[in-house]
């Protein structure tokens, strides 16, 4: 007989494990995941039935993604065509999701089509959704009927007057009708909450995207983090504004500028009180194909799939090749965890349980993925942010770049982009790299970032922890 504590031990137990599970392989809910699993977007979706002042209707839902791209739509049957095409060439593929270029629930009929398709000739995939939350409630069912273990919703309030829910969104199209202001805005807050409640009694995993918009929910985040939290929401992810007028968008028109780097460690230092906070989101775009660092929806024209057989798809797609790549990754991940051991503490909220001094370090790294300091400093269009002590190190945000400092052969014309790699390293002290050249080390050592090479290959987060205490702490 079992006391029932025990049991309650236990049953907690399975919870965790079964979380871990659904979560393992998902690149976007698993902070680790990412440097080992790809995810594609299929752009089934374009409609929507709100209006985001940060969004422009001619490009993706800026919810999941970053304005000025457009992708192709695609009918179910071609975008299940190029999972499969696109499964079988890039193994790591673990995730489809369907987040835009509208509101994928604003699209029912597409999007559910898709997911039925998938199940049917993808079973291995997991299925993921993003919405604006508004219709949630009403297809409840059909998400747990496809067995869609992951869905993300955008709450940017949680203001129950509506004043700031209206200064986001001008209308909300429901039932029939348009409602617009402080009406529209209490109403798709009430739908919202309703939907992400529904979501958790059954079991799935809700992540909530919040859009960081300074000088209007920036100082409301954390009460969202927190009614997040009291919803048993999984994960949030708070994602910047990314705004210019020449976007189109309302805010960019107004002139309200993207968030920056600053501004949303600050809004992440303030709501990770209250909730596990997702740091690694790129912001990918409706049609976004591989790891999340990296963008190869380019590379799959529609050409290469529509005109297949699903049969044909099905044999390049080789569910058996794909789980043995699957069982690799894993042992590769078994691996790297025991090299690196036991020294993140990615739940850290002050500096003590990082550092024994109380001082700590921003550390930027150059990565193309598996988990290693595998890539140069010249080729890199973005940098890993760790915070890290001599006891700990935490992971904090990716930073990108428009322009790598090396532009390649073809596009070489003597000049090296290095001010905006300057600018976004700024209060970092440290730089891990694979390789760097002499000039830009010498740059970045004007800006007091020290660079070193001696990691390269290494383990990333083992690699952190000693590069600061090699470097700062003296006690490597
Ligand atoms: Fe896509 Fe979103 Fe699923 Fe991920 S993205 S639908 S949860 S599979 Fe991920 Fe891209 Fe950030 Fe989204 S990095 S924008 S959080
Ligand atoms: Fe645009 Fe997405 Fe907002 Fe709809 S929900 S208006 S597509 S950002």
């Amino acid at each position: 007989m079992s006391c029932s504590c025990t049991s309650s031990t236990n049953t907690q137990n399975e919870l965790h494990a079964s979380i871990m599970q659904k979560i393992n392989n998902h690149p976007c809910y698993s902070q680790d995941a990412h440097q080992h699993y790809a995810r594609i977007h299929v752009a089934v979706a374009p409609a929507c039935n709100i209006q985001c002042n940060y969004c422009n209707r001619k490009y993706d839902c800026s919810n999941e993604s970053r304005p000025g791209v457009t992708s192709y739509k695609l009918s179910p049957e071609e975008a299940v065509k190029k999972v499969l095409h696109v499964g079988g060439l890039i193994q790591q593929l673990s995730v489809v999701g369907i987040a835009g270029p509208g509101d994928g629930l604003a699209n029912p009929k597409q999007t559910f089509e898709t997911f039925a398709l998938l199940k049917k000739y993808a079973p291995d995939i997991k299925l993921c959704l993003s919405t604006n939350g508004l219709m949630i409630h009403k297809h409840i069912d059909e998400i747990a009927k496809y067995n869609i273990e992951h869905v993300t919703v955008t709450l940017n309030s949680v203001d129950e007057s509506g004043e700031i829910g209206s200064k986001i969104y001008p209308w909300v199209f429901y039932e029939h009708k348009k409602h617009r202001g402080v009406e529209g805005a209490k109403l798709l807050l009430e739908k919202q909450l309703l939907g992400i409640q529904m979501l958790v009694e059954r079991g799935i995993l809700v992540k909530v995207n919040s859009v960081l918009i300074p000088g209007i929910n920036d100082e409301h985040l954390p009460l969202v983090a927190k009614k997040v939290k009291e919803l048993g929401v999984f994960i949030q992810n708070v994602m910047p504004i990314i705004s210019k007028p020449e976007y189109g968008t309302k805010f960019g028109l107004d002139g309200v500028p993207s968030a920056t780097h600053k501004q949303l460690m600050k809004a992440q230092e303030a709501c990770d009180i209250n909730v596990k906070l997702m740091r690694h989101c790129r912001q990918c775009r409706a049609d976004a194909v591989g790891l999340l660092g990296e963008d190869r929806s380019d590379e799959f024209f529609k050409e290469s799939f529509a005109d297949k057989s699903f049969a044909e798809l099905s044999h390049h797609y080789n569910l058996n090749q794909r789980m043995k790549t699957h069982e690799n990754i894993e042992t590769w991940r078994r691996a790297l965890r025991a090299a690196n051991g036991k020294i993140t503490q990615e739940d850290a909220t002050n500096k003590d349980e990082l550092s024994s001094t109380g001082d700590t370090m921003l550390v930027a790294v150059t990565t193309r993925g598996n988990g290693l300091i595998n890539d140069h400093f010249g080729s890199a269009k973005e940098f890993l942010i760790y915070e890290a002590g001599d006891k700990a190190i935490k992971f904090i945000m990716h930073r990108k770049v428009e322009n790598s400092y090396c532009m390649g052969k073809e596009n070489c014309n003597g000049t090296y982009p290095i001010e905006e790699i300057k600018n976004a390293l700024s209060d970092c002290h440290l730089l891990l790299t694979q390789k760097i050249g002499e000039c830009p080390q010498k740059e970045l050592e004007s800006i007091h970032l020290t660079c070193d090479e001696s990691f390269a290959d290494e383990p990333i987060e083992l690699s952190v922890l000693k590069g600061v205490r090699k470097h700062f702490f003296a006690t490597a």
